[in-house]
């Protein structure tokens, strides 16, 4: 591992990376208004674990608008950024990712969002002076990602040949559900003297995500690279007009495996800032997660034990980011 001792780079490690990145070219496009989505949604989570959605008739004004109110809380000072911190593990966090030593050179704010209380308790983690237009961008956000959350879910049952009403989306969309809105700022670097501009610093470390799948939106700043099966890692072209899905690893546990949960990691690229939001969807802690049994195939076996998604939680928030956080529960 590469790290540079200078102090305001706090040991992050470094991650090889050319200046300019080449875009992978084979990210899978799930095009909402297309006949055969279902079927290209579940090839991609096979192949990937990961694609891009279009056509999701989310406004891009309000993505714009949620983006802009987090880059002004992003840009306030320090000291009043940290009275929403620290994240233990909700809140202001600067990077520190974690509680086990993850660094990245990364400044995020985390919420948990069921849909219950999507209302004040949400916002009362900011103490900003004006988190009124804030806290009503984020409840009109988070619904629309909702929306959208549950309509590439039941793509997701169709194109299993799930039948209709045992389908994931409402494992996740519950009102005692567990969901994770995160927004992560990625600051420009300065260039310093003897820094080896084949290296970057890690934005966020490699990982998987331990939910079901995750939503994730950025500005039109590169960084986000995935593993493919290989363990090759691609850079995959911004788009801020449209949202990336992840499998995580509670959904490879679902289907027993046959959609993969990517390991992902964002690369920060030094230059320009880089935004992202994520709506992570885990289930209500009590839920069971084991491989459905309409997705174990005739004759095969399922790959892992059952638990809840409390436990899971539990044991991978007591893990490093780079884990392999499903070795425990596989049979
Ligand atoms: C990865 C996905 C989400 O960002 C997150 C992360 C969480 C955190 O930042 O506190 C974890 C990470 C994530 C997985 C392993 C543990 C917990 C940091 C970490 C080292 C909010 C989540 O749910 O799991």
């Amino acid at each position: 591992m590469v790290v540079l001792s200078n102090q305001e780079f706090d040991q992050i490690s470094l991650i090889p990376s050319p200046n300019k990145p080449t875009a992978f070219p084979g990210v899978p496009v799930v095009d909402l208004a297309q006949p055969d989505a279902a079927a290209t949604l579940v090839k991609a989570c096979e192949e990937f674990g990961f694609f891009k959605i279009t056509n999701h008739g989310v406004s891009l004004e309000l993505m714009q608008r949620m983006e802009a109110e987090a880059v002004s809380f992003f840009n306030s000072p320090l000291v009043d950024k940290e009275k929403s911190g620290p994240p233990n593990p909700l809140g202001y966090g600067n990077k520190k990712i974690g509680s086990n030593g993850d660094k990245g050179w990364v400044e995020y704010l985390v919420f948990s969002v069921c849909p219950k209380p999507l209302s004040s308790m949400l916002i009362n983690l900011l103490h900003q002076p004006s988190t009124y237009s804030f806290s009503c961008a984020l409840k009109e956000y988070l619904s629309a990602i909702r929306k959208l959350a549950s309509q590439v879910l039941e793509l997701m049952a169709e194109g299993l040949g799930m039948e209709s009403g045992e389908g994931i989306s409402k494992f996740v969309m519950g009102e005692e559900s567990d969901g994770i809105f995160r927004i992560n700022h990625y600051p420009p670097y300065p260039v310093l003297q003897g820094f080896n501009c084949d290296y970057k610093l890690t934005g966020f470390g490699e990982h998987t995500d331990p939910q079901v799948i995750s939503v994730l939106r950025s500005n039109n700043s590169p960084g986000l690279q995935i593993a493919l099966k290989d363990g090759k890692w691609v850079s995959v072209s911004p788009d801020e007009q449209s949202f990336f899905i992840n499998v995580g690893d509670s959904l490879q546990v679902l289907t027993n495996g046959r959609f993969r949960s990517v390991r992902h990691r964002v690369v920060a690229n030094g230059r320009e800032s880089r935004v992202s939001m994520i709506y992570f969807f885990g289930p209500a802690l009590r839920e069971k997660i084991y491989p459905l049994p309409q997705l174990v195939g005739e004759g095969d076996q399922s790959l892992y034990k059952e638990f809840t998604w409390g436990e899971f939680k539990k044991a991978a928030y007591k893990t490093r980011l780079a884990d392999n956080r499903l070795g425990h529960f596989e049979k």
